[in-house]
């Protein structure tokens, strides 16, 4: 028997049981989703099922790696109305409520990924068979799209595994492991990826009969009341309230679960509907798309390329020179990629350092239980420390980390052109000195090897690469360092070798903007508050204490020099200099950092005005709206191709607030006109600095966006 498109109904007799096996396998695409067409065939299938029904039913998937992903994102991302998205949500669980009260037991054979929805559907069978692949992952990430779990995830989690671990699971939209599943009891067995068909069968033939349900009786009111309202608090804080969709699941399982299971789902329902409908679930969707996009990012002529010549392998053998901060969290994501690293610096201490900050970062992942302790074994005997240049020959891609000095840098490639064989990728991570300067006066066959491949502090876990073009750079190169970059589980972004690239060079004017604040007497506080409020994942002044006062001073110094007067740096940085502020690295900047604590430093206030009556609006406005500006001018001059790739690069490199769609995205929204009148009339009272670009302003005029399309 077979059901349309994407299920395949097959009736097996096992152990002289008979046992129907739904199979998921959505055709001509990657993933399984639940589309209004799936969920259609399902409802068919059941209600076959209902009329005569099997000894036992299986869900499973064909696709290797997949369960289900989810509903279609695609269809969320169309709803408009309250209404539109009750009736999505009721038809979906009414569906799944089949599963749980259809009169044979259920089994979900989870080998792969079951997320949203499609754990959703496994929670509403009586019994869940996780595997132990890597691929396998449960976990319901709605909100991260802006939306809750509407299949009954709000309702039948908490049910199955308890309040706490649920709202856990819930709000942080965090993606577990089979075994975890299992720990958790989500699932009901965790059993090797190898003989999981077996197991599954085995499983089945010892669990006969529907599961008693709930597995859990439900806390008492003043505990989930507690549990609920403590939960509430801590999402505040941490989202300063732009997240709706958190929140909203916290009211679902509240309300929903002292009550009747079916009346929980009710509740999910009227809950979810005021969702998808959000401009915030609209850029969060679209956040979503971007970044699957990027991921995959390729460019046409290089994709001609590779048809022609075949796509370059990705490196296998890397080095990394410069043992510092850097080049240290750099080998050790290569080298947790599986990739073997030649950690090069020029003395013992060095290296001793550096491979002692790659211990640091694999011993977290281990407390984190994110990686076993063979695998933290085997990622730090990958990296090869050496003080030679002879153990680089075999590398098939070197990145240069060594201080942003440009003479020290051209000396380190002066090297590796000696050793390394000439079709080896040169990548330096310098984040403000320009490729073409490192590359200048070599052959000209060699300096087609030579590209930016900018990585973000800390390198395990900034998804960002910006990969730097230099006119000199061959595509060849490109090509390589594109593939590298997507073979290493980063984000890459194209950008030309324009000082400060993109992300630092927008985000520039920000912190700088942040300490002219300071300067008229805002309270440190107040203007970190203020971006918090907005969305930011860290206030300027906090982030330049993180970067480091001297790091900053350098960068900003290259972009004064390569853009004049408006990146100036504030005057204030010269005192903080000379008052030996460094950031956080020496505990005084514009914070103190004593006993791990963070307390704006009220010395610093010294000599500058008292606190001044200034909108907070104008204060959020002047830090952001000089981003938008410096981006604008990003855009005109060519150093990224579309808006699109700004926006991915501040999300990504900055933690731009993603409910906000992107930098741009967020200027799209709230009308290029409306920046420019605010840009004039800062420039007319704090100075020339913040006077709108030509092309902003004739945007704005002609009714333009930087986007085209229009999300909502
Ligand atoms: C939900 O379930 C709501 C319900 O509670 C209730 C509603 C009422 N929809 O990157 P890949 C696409 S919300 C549509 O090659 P990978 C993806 O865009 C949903 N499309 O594979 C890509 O398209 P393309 C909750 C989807 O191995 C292609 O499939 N679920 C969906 O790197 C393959 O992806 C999620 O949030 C979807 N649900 O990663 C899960 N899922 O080929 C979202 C994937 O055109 N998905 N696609 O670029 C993921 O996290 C990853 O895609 C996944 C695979 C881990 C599954």
């Amino acid at each position: 028997m077979a059901a349309a498109g994407a299920i395949t109904v097959r009736e097996e007799t096992w152990d002289h049981r008979r046992i129907v096996r739904v199979i998921f396998d959505l055709p001509d695409k990657p993933v399984n989703v639940l589309t209004t067409e799936t969920m259609r065939a399902l409802g068919e299938v059941l209600g076959n099922l209902e009329q005569e029904p099997p000894s036992g039913l299986v869900l499973e998937s064909a696709k290797p790696g997949v369960f289900i992903a989810g509903a279609d994102i695609h269809e969320i991302e169309k709803i408009d109305a309250a209404d539109a998205a009750a009736t999505v949500a009721r038809e979906g669980r009414d569906l799944l409520w089949k599963l749980h009260t259809i009169r044979c037991p259920t089994y979900a054979a989870i080998d792969g990924v079951a997320l949203g929805g499609g754990l959703e559907a496994a929670l509403f069978c009586d019994y869940r068979i996780v595997s132990d692949s890597p691929k396998t992952r449960v976990g319901l990430p709605e909100v991260t799209l802006g939306i809750i779990p509407g299949f009954g995830g709000t309702q039948t989690l908490p049910r199955l595994i308890g309040l706490q671990p649920a709202l856990d699971l819930i709000l942080t939209g965090r993606q577990i492991d089979g075994r975890r599943a299992e720990k958790l009891g989500l699932a009901d067995r965790c059993v090797p990826h190898d003989t999981f068909q077996e197991e599954v069968e085995a499983f089945v033939m010892r669990h006969p009969k529907k599961a008693a349900w709930p597995r859990r009786s439900p806390p008492f009111f003043l505990i989930r009341e507690l549990t609920c309202s403590m939960a509430r608090s801590a999402v505040l804080k941490k989202t300063q309230g732009n997240y709706p969709a958190p929140l909203a699941a916290i009211a679902a399982v509240r309300r929903g679960l002292g009550r009747e299971l079916s009346e929980g789902l009710r509740i999910e329902t009227e809950i979810f509907s005021a969702l998808p409908q959000t401009r915030e679930c609209k850029n969060l969707i679209r956040t979503f798309f971007q970044m699957e996009k990027f991921k995959k990012y390729s460019i046409p002529r290089l994709e001609e390329m590779a048809r022609a010549r075949g796509k370059p392998a990705p490196a296998r053998a890397c080095a990394v020179i410069g043992a510092g901060t850097m080049g240290a969290g750099i080998a050790q994501h290569l080298s947790a990629c599986g990739l073997g690293v030649r950690l090069k610096d020029i003395d013992v201490k060095f290296l001793q350092r550096g491979i002692g900050a790659a211990e640091k970062i694999v011993r977290g992942s281990l407390a984190r239980k994110r990686i076993r302790r063979e695998e933290a074994r085997d990622i730090l005997a990958r990296i090869l420390p050496t003080l030679d240049y002879g153990p680089l020959r075999s590398a098939e891609l070197v990145i240069e980390a060594v201080l942003e000095d440009l003479p020290l840098k051209r000396k380190v490639f002066d090297d590796l052109e000696r050793v390394t064989a000439r079709g080896v990728v040169l990548a330096t991570n310098t984040s403000s000195l320009p490729i073409g300067k490192i590359a200048e006066g070599r052959p000209a066959e060699s300096q087609g090897r030579y590209i930016g491949l900018h990585f973000f502090n800390p390198v395990d876990k900034m998804p960002l690469v910006e990969i730097v073009v230099a006119p000199c750079t061959s595509d060849e190169t490109l090509a390589r360092a594109l593939e590298f970059v997507k073979a290493i589980k980063k984000t890459p972004v194209v950008v030309k070798d324009r000082p400060g690239f993109l992300v630092n060079r927008v985000l520039m004017p920000y912190m700088n903007e942040s300490a002219y604040l300071l300067s008229e007497g805002v309270r440190i506080d107040h203007i970190d508050r203020l971006a918090l409020k907005f969305g930011m994942p860290m206030g300027p002044l906090h982030l330049l204490d993180v970067v480091g006062l001297d790091v900053g001073e350098k960068v900003s110094h290259v972009l004064h020099e390569a853009y004049g007067d408006r990146m100036a740096p504030c005057p204030l940085f010269e005192r903080l200099r000379r008052e030996g502020r460094l950031g956080q690295k020496n505990e005084r900047g514009f914070y103190l950092y004593k006993g791990g604590k963070k307390q704006p430093d009220h010395a610093l206030y010294d000599g500058l005005p008292a606190a001044p009556a200034i909108a907070g609006e104008d204060i959020t406005d002047r830090l952001i709206l000089t981003m938008v500006n410096e981006a604008a001018r990003v855009l005109s001059e060519g150093v990224v191709d579309d808006a699109e790739t700004v926006d991915v690069g501040m999300l990504l490199g900055t933690g731009f607030p993603p409910f906000r769609g992107g930098l741009l995205k967020y200027a799209d929204d709230r009308g290029l006109q409306s920046c420019v009148d605010r840009l004039y009339a800062f420039s007319e009272r704090h100075g020339a600095r913040f006077a709108p670009c030509d092309d902003l302003v004739r945007l704005a005029k002609s009714g333009g966006r930087f986007h085209q399309e229009t999300v909502r």
